[in-house]
């Protein structure tokens, strides 16, 4: 039987990612059972049950869960094994933080999630610390910058690990986590074996019950705060971070060009098509909703090697590709949710990239951003406080400019108040390949070529024609109509003139102008 320990801080999306996993394993592997530790209670059993997996349930009650955890593993292990399973996963929240239910020679995976704020990496030690793979969660909802920065701090707690980026909702990233958990060695009891680390020391009077505060109650294995290192020590991480060196700066990934290789369709028809695309192309992909736009996108952001439910290949040519994450991406939920001024939170995420020019970097990403979104806004202004134009423009400046990864993937990025053509523009100009999934005509035309998705399969490729990129201009000119009209109307004016001539260009609009 092939056994996995999976941790985690609670709500990282432990459960989620392996429920994903599981799903994703349902042809390789029949029998899957779930061991979930915790302290008090838990819900999971009722996910893991109604997925049909097998599960488990440990409660450490008024014991240290991480000494109930090494106390009781082998059991599991011996009775998953009586039980028949090809595969045996542990879930435990890592519940104090010191603590590591990592086992030498099983697969060890630590689940963190990108919301939890840069400095958790450190905090959460030897969970992560010793952890072989460590899956990072929720990308969907922080800014591609802050993805870049959390990663460098993980990268910084863990150089060895495997790090992949598995989205707990969607299961993005769940194929390749799988694909390393089949790999994992079998074991039918850990007789013997040995933690990664140590567990705390306690025995003292609270241990035995004790709630009485004071030092007359202390009593056996206890440890005071020294508070002037303390205080010496608790601006150490942003230092460190400050302070990193900044001669070890890696190559960033270059792609010259990305194939896909088709697949299949939803209903198991061969996908016709090996497209080849180039760097500082646009591709746009449309499709009805549900058709598998996000799907194509999934492959090329996990590489698929003919190993995802489309069974499509990527194959990409460049440089320097293992020594870092290709895909950007970009979506409509994405948000900042560090609390730093718009110059702080670039100068961290260039920090982060060993960027030297750090000044020079985040003028020109602020600039960038305002040429994008029209309404200014400026290097005091707090991130959290820009508007949803705002922040997706500093979003696609500072991936332009700060993003090392040469593959650019924007989901949906409709019109929230951005010149999409210009962004667009500006990403091409770095070398980068761009991917826009889209059901605006204006985008759709402003890309090289569409990728038309139909049952789950790319059906064609259209190259843009001449003709349409001329039509595009009055289409862009009608936008704007639009757009005026929407800002009439936010400023409390009334529109009830005559409108039937508002939309026929004159001659002076058919040039181009405005
Ligand atoms: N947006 C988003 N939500 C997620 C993701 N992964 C998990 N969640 C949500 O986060 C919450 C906690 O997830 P859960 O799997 O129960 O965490 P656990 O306590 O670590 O097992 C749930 O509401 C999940 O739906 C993700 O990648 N993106
Ligand atoms: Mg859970």
């Amino acid at each position: 039987m092939k056994f996995v320990t999976v941790s985690g801080p609670p709500s990282s999306g432990k459960t989620s990612v392996i429920l994903k996993v599981i799903e994703c394993m349902r042809n390789s592997v029949e029998k899957v059972g779930v061991v979930k530790f915790d302290c008090l209670t838990t819900y999971d059993d009722i996910l893991y049950k109604k997925a049909g997996v097998e599960v488990m349930v440990g409660l450490s009650g008024n014991l240290c869960p991480d000494h109930f955890y090494i106390s009781n593993i082998d059991d599991c292990v011996k009775y998953g094994t009586e039980r028949g399973f090809d595969l045996l996963i542990s879930e435990s929240a890592g519940l104090c933080n010191r603590c590591s239910p990592h086992i030498k020679e099983v697969l060890a995976v630590c689940v963190i999630d990108s919301l939890s704020g840069i400095n958790t990496p450190k905090k959460i030690g030897p969970m992560l610390k010793f952890a072989d793979i460590i899956v990072i969660t929720k990308g969907d909802i922080v800014s591609q910058a802050e993805r870049e920065v959390f990663t460098y701090m993980v990268r910084e707690t863990n150089p060895g690990a495997k790090l992949l980026y598995v989205n707990g909702l969607t299961g993005q990233g769940a194929y390749e986590l799988s694909s390393c958990i089949l790999e994992a060695a079998s074991t039918n009891t850990l007789d013997g074996k040995k933690l990664r680390f140590t567990m705390p020391a306690a025995l003292c009077s609270y241990c035995l019950g004790e709630t009485l505060i004071g030092e007359d109650y202390q009593m056996g294995n206890t440890k005071k705060i020294p508070f002037q290192q303390t205080r010496n020590s608790v601006e150490k991480t942003w230092k460190d971070f400050e302070e990193t060196d900044q001669e070890d700066r890696q190559e960033p990934a270059c792609i010259d060009s990305l194939t896909i290789i088709g697949g299949q369709d939803k209903s198991g028809e061969k996908e016709n098509v090996k497209l080849t695309i180039q760097a500082g192309e646009v591709i746009c992909i449309v499709g009805p909703t549900g058709s598998g736009k996000s799907r194509l996108l999934e492959d090329i952001e996990c590489m698929a090697k003919g190993d995802t439910p489309s069974k499509r290949k990527i194959e990409i040519e460049g440089r320097h590709l293992e020594e870092s994450r290709l895909v950007a991406q970009l979506s409509q939920n994405m948000n900042f949710v560090m609390d730093a001024s718009v110059c702080d939170f670039i100068k961290m995420h260039a920090r982060s990239r060993k960027i030297t020019q750090m000044e020079e970097v985040t003028e020109k990403i602020i600039q960038c951003a305002n040429e994008l979104a029209g309404e200014k806004f400026t290097g005091n202004t707090a991130v959290t406080q820009l508007s949803g134009g705002q922040s997706r423009a500093l979003m696609i400046a500072d991936v332009a400019f700060l993003s090392s990864s040469p593959i650019v993937l924007i989901d949906e990025l409709e019109n929230a108040g951005v010149d999409r053509g210009r962004a667009l523009e500006l990403l091409v100009q770095k070398g980068k390949i761009v991917l826009v999934s889209t059901h605006d005509p204006i985008l759709a035309l402003l890309g090289d070529k569409r990728i038309i998705i139909n049952n789950g399969a790319i059906n064609q490729v259209i190259e843009t024609e001449l003709a349409e990129k001329e039509n595009l201009k009055i289409m862009r000119q009608m936008d704007n109509k639009m757009l005026a009209l929407r800002e009439a109307i936010r400023k409390g004016e009334k529109i009830g003139w005559n409108m039937s001539d508002y939309f026929v260009l004159n001659e002076f609009e058919k040039e181009g102008n405005l």
